[in-house]
C-alpha cells in the first residue's frame, strides 16, 4: 500500500479524516494524520502564513508520501488549494486527493487543484486508491485523464454504519502543524471531552444547508444511524483510552430523531457510560418525552436551531412548524433544567423589519436566561437558497462560501459591527432578551428609540461589556476565571457543587492549548 498523509485543516477533531485514518491503519497502510493549524476558541480561524504552508510542504517532501489526501470544507477551501498547488510543484509530486463537503458539492472546482476528487463518503474510496486499484474501477470519484474529467459512479454510501471503524483519537502517527513547528500529539491524559456522531445525514432539508444538496448527491438511504450497542462500545473504548474524560458531545445534526433508538440509548448510556453530555435537538423533534429520556440519560446542555420565528422566512428556509411548538420545546428544556443555546440566523437579504420583529416578539416569550447565538447567513455552494439568491441577483457568485469564506471570521458573531444597521439593531435587541435580569419594557423602549436605530453600533458598544464568551476564556488567567465565576459559576455551583466547579476549572487550566 502506498505511503499516505491525510491533512485536516483547522480541525483537531475531524471525524471524517480520523475515520479514514482508522480504515487505512487497520488495513496495514503506512499513514499519518497531519493537523494543519487549529481553529480559534470562538470558531474563527487565522489565515495561514505562507511560511507555515512551506514548512508543511517540506515535511511532506521529506517524508516521501505517495498520496496526500486533504479534507475540504467551503469556508476553508483556500488553504487546501494553496497546499495542493505547492505540492504539484515538487519534483516528485504525490497523488493529491481532495474529499469532504466542499469537494462533494463542487468536484469540478477541486479538480483544478487535485488529481482525484472524492464525491461523498470516502472509507472504501481511500482504501482502493492506496491499494493502487485502477481509477476507473473506484466508486465515489471524479478524476482527470488526458485532459478530460472522468466521472465514476458517486454518492455510494455504507448502509450499515456499524461496519465503519471508530474514528482514531489516539496519539499514534498524528502530528500538529503550527507556526513552522511540528508537534507530536500527546493528548491521552488531557482529553476531557469526547466528540462523536451516531448518525450520518439529517431528516430535514433546510434550503440554506448542505444537507439540502447532499441528500440529492448521495444514494439512498441518506439518513442512517449506528446501533446503540456500537455507540456504547465506542464510548467504553474512549473511557478506557482517556482517563480524564469528563463529558461527551454528540455532533449529530439532529440527535433526537427516532424515539425507539433514544429509549434504548437512554437506559444503556446511563448504566454504562454515565457522563454528562451535549447534543443538538430540532424543535420538531424535541417533545417532552424526548427531553425526559435525554435528561434521564445525563443530558447536561443542548443546542436548538430555531433560526427564525418569522413565518415568512421559515417558508423560505423550508422550516415548517408552529412557533408555539418551538417555544414549548425551549420551555420544556428549561423545565428539565437543561441549559439551552438557541441559534438564530441573521443577515438574510430577504428579511425585512416585520420578520425581525416577529423573531424578537417570540424571543421575549422565552423565560430568560438562555444562550443565544446570532449566526450570519452563509451561502454554501449549490444549496437551493444560494441558487435562488444568485438567480435573483441578491448575491453575486463571489459571495458563495467557497469564494468568500465568511466562516473564517464570522461564524456566531453576536453584536458584530459589520452587520447592516437594521440587523445590528435587532441583534442588540435579541441579545438583551437572553439576559437573566432583562426588562421587557426596557427592550420595547429601546426598540422605539430613533437614536439607537440610527446608531446601533453605539447600542452594541454599551451592551458588549456584559457579553461573556466561555469559549474564548483563558483558564490560566485569574481575571478570566473570576469572570467565569461571576457569569457562570453560580448556576454551576447550584447544579454541581463547589468541588465539581473547582475540579473543572483546574482541569481546564491544565489542558494544553491545542485541545
Ligand atoms: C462536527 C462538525 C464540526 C465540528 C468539528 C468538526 C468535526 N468533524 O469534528 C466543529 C465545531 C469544529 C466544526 C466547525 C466548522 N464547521 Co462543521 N460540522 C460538523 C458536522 C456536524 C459533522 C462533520 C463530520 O464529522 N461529519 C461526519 C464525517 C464522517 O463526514 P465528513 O466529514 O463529510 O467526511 C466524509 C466524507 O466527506 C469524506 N471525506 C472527508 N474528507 C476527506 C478527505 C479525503 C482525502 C477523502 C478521500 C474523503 C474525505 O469521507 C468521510 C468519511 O466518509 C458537519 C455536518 C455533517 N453532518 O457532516 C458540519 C459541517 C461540516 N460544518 C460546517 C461548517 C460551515 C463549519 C465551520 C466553517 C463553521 C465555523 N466557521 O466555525 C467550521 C469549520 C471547521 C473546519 N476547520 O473545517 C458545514 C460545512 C459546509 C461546507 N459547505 O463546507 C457543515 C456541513 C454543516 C452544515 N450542514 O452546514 N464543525
Ligand atoms: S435541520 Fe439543521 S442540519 Fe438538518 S437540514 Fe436543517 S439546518 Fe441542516
Amino acid at each position: 500500500m502506498k505511503k499516505t498523509a491525510l491533512i485536516s485543516l483547522y480541525d483537531m477533531n475531524n471525524f471524517g479524516l480520523r475515520t479514514l485514518f482508522s480504515v487505512l491503519d487497520k488495513a496495514g497502510a503506512e499513514v499519518d494524520l497531519l493537523f494543519f493549524k487549529k481553529g480559534n476558541l470562538n470558531s474563527t480561524m487565522d489565515k495561514p502564513l505562507e511560511k507555515e504552508i512551506d514548512f508543511l510542504i517540506n515535511y511532506i517532501k521529506a517524508k516521501e508520501y505517495k498520496i496526500v489526501g486533504i479534507g475540504t470544507r467551503s469556508s476553508i477551501f483556500s488553504p487546501a488549494k494553496e497546499i495542493a498547488l505547492k505540492l504539484k510543484k515538487l519534483e516528485k509530486p504525490p497523488v493529491i486527493v481532495f474529499g469532504g463537503v466542499q469537494t462533494t458539492l463542487e468536484p469540478g472546482k477541486s479538480l483544478r487543484y487535485c488529481d482525484i476528487a472524492c464525491v461523498g463518503e470516502g472509507e472504501k474510496t481511500i482504501l482502493d486508491i492506496c491499494r493502487g486499484k485502477k481509477l476507473k474501477d473506484i466508486k465515489n470519484i471524479f478524476y482527470k485523464s488526458k485532459g478530460n474529467i472522468i466521472k465514476n459512479k458517486v454518492g455510494v454510501v455504507e448502509c450499515n454504519l456499524d461496519k465503519i471503524p471508530f474514528p482514531d483519537f489516539l496519539d499514534k502517527n498524528k502530528y500538529y502543524f503550527q507556526d513552522e513547528k511540528v508537534i507530536e500529539l500527546k493528548i491521552k491524559n488531557y482529553k476531557t471531552g469526547y466528540n462523536l456522531m451516531t448518525s450520518r445525514g439529517c431528516p430535514f432539508s433546510c434550503t440554506y444547508c448542505c444537507n439540502n444538496i447532499l441528500r440529492k448527491i448521495y444514494n439512498k438511504p441518506y439518513l442512517r444511524r449506528r446501533s446503540v450497542e456500537n455507540v456504547i462500545k465506542e464510548l467504553k473504548e474512549a473511557k478506557e483510552n482517556f482517563p480524564s474524560l469528563l463529558s461527551v458531545s454528540f455532533a449529530d445534526d439532529v440527535f433526537t430523531f427516532d424515539k425507539k433508538w433514544l429509549k434504548e440509548f437512554s437506559i444503556r448510556y446511563k448504566e454504562e457510560i454515565n457522563l454528562p453530555f451535549f447534543c443538538y435537538v430540532h424543535p420538531k423533534m424535541c417533545g417532552e418525552e424526548e427531553i425526559k429520556l435525554l435528561k434521564e440519560a445525563g443530558l447536561s446542555n443542548a443546542n436548538i436551531g430555531v433560526q427564525t420565528f418569522s413565518k415568512r422566512i421559515q417558508k423560505i428556509y423550508n422550516r415548517s412548524g408552529e412557533n408555539q411548538d418551538i417555544l414549548k420545546s425551549v420551555i420544556n428544556l428549561k423545565k428539565y433544567k437543561i441549559p439551552v443555546t438557541i441559534d438564530i440566523i441573521m443577515d438574510n437579504p430577504m428579511e425585512n423589519e416585520d420578520d425581525l420583529k416577529e423573531t424578537l416578539d417570540w424571543l421575549l416569550k422565552i423565560p430568560s436566561p438562555f444562550i443565544l447565538n446570532t449566526h450570519t447567513l452563509t451561502h454554501f455552494p449549490r444549496t437551493e437558497l444560494t441558487e435562488k439568491f444568485v438567480k435573483e441577483g441578491l448575491i453575486k457568485k463571489e459571495d458563495v462560501e467557497d469564494e468568500l469564506e465568511k466562516g473564517w471570521t464570522r461564524w456566531a458573531p453576536s453584536l458584530d459591527l459589520r452587520r447592516d444597521k437594521l440587523n445590528l439593531f435587532y441583534d442588540c435587541l435579541y441579545y438583551l432578551t437572553k439576559l437573566r435580569f432583562r426588562s421587557k419594557s426596557m427592550i420595547r423602549r429601546i426598540q422605539k428609540s430613533r437614536y439607537f436605530r440610527r446608531n446601533p453600533e453605539k447600542l452594541a458598544n454599551i451592551i458588549k461589556p456584559f457579553s461573556f464568551d466561555v469559549l474564548s476564556l483563558d483558564w490560566n488567567s485569574t481575571k478570566d476565571r473570576t469572570k467565569y465565576l461571576i457569569f457562570k459559576g453560580f448556576s454551576e455551583l447550584r447544579n454541581r457543587g463547589v468541588k465539581a466547579l473547582f475540579l473543572k476549572m483546574r482541569r481546564q487550566a491544565k489542558t494544553p492549548d491545542i485541545f
